[in-house]
């Protein structure tokens, strides 16, 4: 096992790696931006290096000064966390090539999946069902037309150089095809440097079904099951949880066994995700994610198993001790991504001086986050502050789980999600797990913001609660952050839903 690691990240991701290691006895090296000098994920490190400012061209994201710390320091191994450099191929070497041992896939996977028309020749060749559609990129605006016919619309155009969703194209007539080919390939060209683009059949309001995987240095590769990652706005997941309401252990078992080809198929290193849109009992391959994920501890709740553990692990050399068949998913895991935007005023991104933190507890709660009293958030960076993940024995007791405990989270001194997550674990149709890609614009009314009418009852109700505490001669703090976090004093009093069953 390695003796020092240094981790390429801030903030929760960086803190969720530190806190692996402080259990495995291996110190960590933290590296921060300056605008990242007083966060909490530093107090946690044995050392910490100063990287450079704000912008992350010139801190998280500069190759030379991040090997730069690792040298000075003595690492053995770098841990990327995800986002920033965790999935770009020439980190990876680079880290290599400085004699460290990169805490991910090697450089040749994380290249293959990059490519997406690559990432779909391989899995067709693996056996992995794909979306019906073409493997190499369009020559022309004619060949869009004439494949576009053999697959069927609506047809979706894609950037090969793409993922998240950048430079797609939905096509529902043929008379649209050699335009939007047009403008796929120059926004994939302005948006990465490579103008190729290819076609699927389009999907409908699929789900977003992913399989969590890991191999080991010896060719070994395990799958922990799926997590359902519908709920998303602009490819910004917001709620995941596993298993899936709709997986039965069945799917599971062959989704599973597609995810672990896929990973064969590149030769599979570490921790990865396989993803896969769900639409009426069909599974097709999406992309590979060549990293640990945000939405991770799901996974690690139903299987009990520490997945930043057994990546450290596997990137030292050891064998995974692990069999597929005792991998059996127990109760269920949900998480809510807690992000400082507003989601009444279109995600717009709030920053400030987070001045109060009340952190949730108790059974079945785990609050992952980076941020303490004090700490400026700003908007140099992504805008999640932490993430609340709950563990429960059924999908109904999680839900319940999960409002109580976004009910006990408070955060002020910026806005917060957490009155869109409160609704959400309300919701009919969420409650029911009737969940597709499209679950937000399906229910607008989650994102209204409150008529004029309830801002005036809510006031009245706060009003009257501190007239009582200043008669009491008492000073209290409200439950929740006062108007822009989720009214709690109303709900209290029985707004917006009630029920809790
Ligand atoms: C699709 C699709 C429907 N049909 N492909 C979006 C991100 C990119 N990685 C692939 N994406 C999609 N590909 C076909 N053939 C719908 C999406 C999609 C989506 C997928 C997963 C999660 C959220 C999404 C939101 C919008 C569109």
């Amino acid at each position: 096992m390695f003796s020092r690691i240094l981790v390429a990240n801030r903030g929760e991701v960086a803190l969720r790696v530190i806190r692996a290691c402080n259990e495995l006895g291996i110190e960590t090296v933290a590296v921060y931006s300056q605008a990242d000098s007083n966060t909490k994920y530093l107090e946690c490190a044995d050392d910490a290096v100063c990287i450079g400012p704000g912008p992350a061209s010139e801190s998280y994201l500069n190759v030379p000064r991040i090997i730069a710390a690792a040298e000075i320091t003595n690492v053995d191994a770098i841990h990327p966390g995800y986002g920033f450099l965790a999935e770009r191929a020439h980190f990876s070497q680079a880290v290599q090539e400085a004699g460290l041992v990169f805490v991910g896939p090697r450089p040749d996977t994380i290249q293959a999946m990059g490519d997406k028309t690559e990432a779909r020749r391989r899995m067709e060749a693996a056996g992995v069902p794909i979306v019906p559609g073409v493997t190499t990129a369009l020559e022309s605006p004619g060949e869009a037309e004439r494949v576009a016919l053999e697959v069927g619309y609506p047809v979706l155009l894609k950037a090969a150089a793409g993922g998240g969703g950048k430079g797609m194209r939905v096509v529902r007539e043929p008379e649209e095809v050699a335009r939007a080919f047009e403008a796929a390939a120059r926004e994939a060209q302005a948006a990465f440097g490579d103008d190729s683009v290819y076609l699927e059949r389009y999907l409908d309001a699929p789900r977003h079904v992913e399989i969590q995987v890991m191999g080991d240095r010896f060719g070994k590769v395990l799958h922990f099951g799926e997590r359902e990652c519908s709920i998303q706005r602009r490819h910004q997941k917001l709620v995941e949880e596993a298993p899936s309401p709709v997986i039965t252990p069945e799917l599971r078992a062959r989704m599973g066994e597609a995810a672990v080809r896929a990973a064969e198929a590149v030769d599979y290193l570490g921790a990865g995700t396989v993803e896969f849109l769900f639409k009426d009992g069909e599974f097709f391959f999406l992309e590979m994610n060549t990293r640990l994920q945000v939405e991770h501890p799901v996974t690690e709740m139903v299987y009990g198993q520490d997945l930043v553990e057994l990546q450290l692990r596997v990137a030292s050399g050891e064998p995974l001790d692990l069999d597929q068949d005792t991998l059996v998913p127990a109760g269920h895991a949900m998480e809510c991504r807690i992000t400082s935007e507003d989601p009444f005023q279109g995600f717009f991104p709030s920053a400030g001086r987070i001045d109060y933190i009340r952190l949730p507890g108790g059974p079945g709660v785990r609050w992952d986050g980076g941020v303490l009293p004090g700490v400026e958030v700003g908007l140099h960076y992504d805008p999640l502050l932490g993430k609340l993940i709950v563990h429960a024995p059924t999908r109904e007791s999680a839900i319940r789980r999960m409002s109580r405990a976004l009910e006990e989270l408070v955060i002020r001194g910026v806005e917060t999600c957490i009155p869109l997550h409160q609704r959400i674990m309300m919701e009919r149709d969420f409650r029911k797990g009737d969940l597709s890609i499209q679950y937000l614009e399906d229910h607008p009314e989650l994102l209204e913001g409150m008529e004029e009418e309830e801002v005036l009852r809510a006031a009245s109700v706060v009003a009257a609660l501190l007239e009582e505490s200043e008669k009491d001669n008492l000073k209290l703090e409200p439950a929740t952050g006062g108007m822009g976090q989720g009214f709690s004093h109303w709900k209290r009093a029985g707004w917006p839903f009630r029920g809790r069953g």
